[in-house]
């Protein structure tokens, strides 16, 4: 597998801390972490450069796991990925839907719909583990727009036709587990439960992954980024 790291926030300014991630998972693991370089300045070109840069790393056809970063990263990695793969699948881990409405270059919070609404992917191709916090708005645009939600492999397994890519919200644990993160929900999966589903969605297509929304700056006894390094040690 190959690593990417993605120092790149666009949270309205609550991610901010999540850009150190690619830098200080370092101190704790040892991968051989490229960088996809940003501009923080210009969330625009930031967001085109991503995309730029993935649709490159996936041409070469090896497994990829990019490291944010926060979720607005996911917006031009999972289109880049459905460039290569028109027929993938699309699997997120996260506390929440981001859902809310599109702004014009997609935030943390809405990089999912933005997806959906500019017609890149498949709503029956995408699933959604760990959700549950659902805002009012995004209880509107599920009424329109029916999406997966699942709890367990055996009720995807039979479901899930094509290349996979997987987007991992450290959010989607529990919040105790996860101090060093933003948005923290009471009520997720234990590490156990996570590392699981994760070794079975490996055994599919598994052709890349993102971790984002870690932030350093929250995680003083660096307990979050513990979490994240078994995630990247249970994918690579
Ligand atoms: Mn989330």
């Amino acid at each position: 597998m190959k690593f990417f790291g993605i120092s790149f926030v666009n949270g309205l300014g609550l991610t901010k801390g999540c850009e150190k991630t690619p830098k200080t998972i370092k101190k704790l693991i040892k991968i051989n972490l490229k960088k996809i370089k940003t501009d923080r300045f210009n969330i625009k070109k930031s967001l085109e450069s991503i995309y730029k840069e993935a649709k490159k790393i996936l041409e070469k056809d090896e497994d990829i796991l990019f490291l944010g970063g926060d979720h607005s990263i996911s917006f031009p990695l999972v289109a880049a990925f459905l460039e290569k793969f028109p027929d993938g699948v699309l699997i997120v881990f996260d506390a929440h839907m981001d859902c809310m409405s599109p702004m014009k270059e997609p935030t943390n919070e809405e990089w999912l719909r933005a997806l959906i609404e500019k017609e890149k992917i498949n709503k029956e191709k995408i699933f959604l583990f760990g959700v549950r916090k659902i805002y009012r708005e995004e209880k509107i645009f599920l009424k329109k727009n029916k999406l997966n939600f699942f709890n367990s492999f055996s009720e995807i397994k039979n479901k899930i036709r094509g290349p996979v890519y997987l987007s991992v919200d450290i959010d989607v644990f529990d919040a105790p587990l996860v101090p060093g993160t933003f948005y923290r929900e009471k009520g997720g999966p234990s590490l156990g439960k996570v590392l699981n589903l994760i070794k079975k969605i490996k055994q599919l297509d598994l052709k890349a992954a993102d971790l984002v929304e870690i932030n350093p700056e929250k995680d003083l006894n660096f307990e979050t980024l513990r979490l994240a390094v078994k995630i990247i040690e249970t994918l690579k």
